[in-house]
């Protein structure tokens, strides 16, 4: 059990560091107040630019990705090969999307979890993160929304793995993801419903 309890808090730290509000407050912006309020890739990118935002998308990503691997590689869940060996992975990502939602280094706030969730659950199930992936390109591309493209990808995450061989708590948990994900964009949410959600300009 220790090592699936290390897993979750080094995985909940991993994903708390709040990479999105560390760039911009080097930068002298406080990310939580300007744009649509949030510390993710995309308001970066809206607020300070291509470099910052795809550099926030990358580490936010790798935090995750790490999070998740490093415990498989220790073989934390267990044996690779035997049943549940995933159980590291799944903690791992969990736990880092959880952290990067409610970080404790900027008040329990924290972004909306797309980056971080998809860089570890590439590691767990890389099949239907492609197809989310490839969701998430064709929504925006034909809405110019980036929360509606990520609202896509993660009902794909949700759904998708029921349909191929992963085990039930792989499932779950990618299942529980995609709706916390979904949850995390009630904002935008509502204003896609009125009318008002911000349209991502071609530059
Ligand atoms: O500022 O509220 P905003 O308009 O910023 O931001 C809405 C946005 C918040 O998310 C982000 C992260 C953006 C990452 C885009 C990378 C797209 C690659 C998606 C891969 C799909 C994997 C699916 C995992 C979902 C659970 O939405």
């Amino acid at each position: 059990l220790l090592p699936l309890v290390i897993t979750a808090v080094v995985g909940y730290l991993l994903g708390a560091l709040p990479f999105g509000y560390w760039l911009a407050k080097a930068k002298g912006v406080n990310i939580m107040e300007v744009g649509s309020r949030n510390p993710g890739a995309t308001n970066v990118k809206r607020v300070l630019g291509a470099k910052a935002g795809n550099t926030v998308f990358l580490l936010d990503a790798l935090k995750g990705f790490i999070a998740t691997a490093i415990p498989l590689l220790f073989q934390l869940g267990g044996p690779a090969g035997s049943s549940g060996y995933d159980l590291g992975g799944v903690i791992g990502v969990a736990a880092a999307v959880l952290g990067h939602s409610f970080s404790c280094f900027i008040g329990f706030r924290g972004g909306k979890g797309v980056a971080t969730a998809a860089g570890g659950l590439f590691v767990l199930m890389p099949l239907p993160c492609v197809i989310a992936g490839a969701a998430w390109v064709a929504t925006f591309f034909i809405s110019r929304y980036v929360s509606l493209a990520s609202i896509v990808a993660a009902l794909v995450i949700a759904t998708l793995p029921w349909f191929l061989s992963f085990g039930l708590i792989i499932n779950g948990v990618a299942t529980l993801l995609g709706l916390l994900v979904i949850a995390r964009h009630h904002a935008n949410i509502s204003r896609l419903l009125a009318g008002t959600e911000h349209r991502w300009d071609r530059k």
